[in-house]
């Protein structure tokens, strides 16, 4: 089972619903993440339970709806930095000039976390990412994401797409911000996965593929074994002083990076699989190509345009 936001018609605002063998059907009177980030966990089990809409006519085929990103009203999608060895590894590689800043948050009691994207900003599969026109070198960030409540509970889990200016961070740690976020940097899947439905969330493999010209140019393969970190020590961390009234998604990093020499180019397909989770899909385009996305925020029925 999965717990998808979506739009089922033009006009007719967004829905949560249950994704099962095909079909959503609607959570009633819930019309997405936040509303549901707000309670303990206990009760969106029960809500999910027993407040399921199961009338046929309440029912959409999955190809008639238009899935939405997991993320809306006062959510904010943060993510981690360094939590996997290979990661370590890479910036301190496109760094010299200050590598021991990696060496030292990778072992420091207190992970980097930085801020990623507001909910309108989020792309979603099928939608393109962006590179960004004065980067040479973009990398997808493969990253199993979690979604939490305001409470701190993991409700479930979905894939994210860190897309990041690997140059510009290279350049300087103090250029993060516009390394990190920028139009079509922060792809999510639709789909979330409960938490109580994957068995052991730390071993969980990941999957990053990236398509050019009918070939697969990049392929490579970890696993959430290899996260450096526990992921209730990610969530601790980011709710020190920091209220989350309608919970968050928090990505917990990358155990992947391409060599120096790769970088994204508009045309490109990434394809992202977490195990038990599930799958993101997106066309690379440049940033500037996304400008539609501040009007999605209003038209939802509009996003099926740029798939
Ligand atoms: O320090 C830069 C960010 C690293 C990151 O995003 C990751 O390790 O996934
Ligand atoms: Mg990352």
């Amino acid at each position: 089972m999965h717990l998808v936001r979506y739009a089922d018609g033009p006009g007719t605002g967004t829905r949560l619903g249950v994704l099962e063998e095909g079909v959503v059907r609607p959570v009633a009177g819930v019309s997405g993440f936040a509303e549901l980030l707000q309670r303990p966990i206990a009760e969106i089990r029960e809500l999910l339970a027993t407040g399921v809409d199961e009338r046929a006519d309440a029912s959409r085929p999955l190809q008639e709806v238009v899935l939405l990103p997991p993320v809306d009203g006062r959510m904010e999608v943060w993510a981690a930095g360094v939590t996997y060895e290979r990661s370590m590894d890479a910036r301190m590689e496109e760094s010299a000039a200050s590598e021991d800043v990696y060496a030292r948050i990778y072992s420091a009691d207190r992970p980097e976390l930085f801020f990623k994207a507001p909910p309108w900003r989020v792309v979603t599969g099928g939608e393109p990412i962006g590179v960004r026109p004065d980067a040479a070198i973009t990398v997808p960030e493969p990253e199993l994401a979690l979604l939490i409540t305001s409470r701190g509970e993991v409700l479930g889990y979905t894939v994210c797409d860190d897309v990041s200016s690997r140059d510009l961070e290279g350049a300087n740690p103090l250029y993060l911000p516009q390394a990190k976020i920028y139009d079509g940097s922060c792809a999510l899947a639709a789909a979330v996965r409960p938490a109580w439905e994957v068995a052991d969330v730390d071993a969980l493999g990941i999957r990053l593929v990236v398509h050019r010209d009918g070939d697969k140019v990049l392929d490579e393969q970890t696993s959430t074994a290899r996260l450096h970190r526990s992921t209730s020590d990610l969530v601790d961390h980011l709710r020190r002083s920091l209220t989350l009234p309608d919970g968050a998604v928090l990505a917990t990093g990358t155990g992947i990076v391409p060599a120096l020499d790769f970088t994204l180019l508009p045309g490109d397909v990434v394809e992202i699989t977490v195990d038990e989770v599930g799958s993101l899909a997106n066309p690379v385009a440049e940033s500037s190509a996304l400008a539609w996305l501040a009007a999605a925020a209003d038209d939802h029925f509009t996003r099926k345009e740029h798939r």
